[in-house]
């Protein structure tokens, strides 16, 4: 009987991790920064708590610019070698150099997250 409850318990506990696993990565898939990226586009805009588009392809050596347009909420944008203040209105700007995948987020807002994928 002992054991068996004990047999029971440890299938329950399998089972509540496989779910959980599941949803963190149905979560993770979900971002918005995995979005196709969008090309033709070097301006990124603030607003309604996204970055829109919310994920963009560049050549290297383009100068991308993050414009604040979403009213008295403030955001940032922090990637992999460029931070902005945080803003709620103005531009900020970075030249990616060198081809490569990067993604960035508002610190300030869970999921409001970006991408640029740099390449050619
Ligand atoms: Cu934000």
């Amino acid at each position: 009987m002992r054991s068996g409850s004990g047999i029971v318990r440890v299938r329950l506990l399998v089972l509540v991790l496989t779910i959980t696993s599941a949803a963190c990565q149905a979560g993770s898939a979900r971002s918005a920064a995995d979005a196709a990226p969008v090309t033709g586009v070097t301006e990124v805009v603030a607003k309604d708590l996204r970055f829109q588009p919310p994920a963009i392809q560049v050549p290297p050596g383009t100068e991308v610019t993050w414009r604040f347009d979403d009213g008295s909420v403030p955001h940032n944008v922090k990637g992999d070698g460029f931070v902005s203040q945080n803003q709620t209105k103005g531009t900020f700007a970075h030249r990616f150099a060198r081809s490569g995948e990067y993604r960035y987020t508002c610190t300030l807002h869970a999921g409001m997250d970006g991408r640029v994928v740099v390449t050619g």
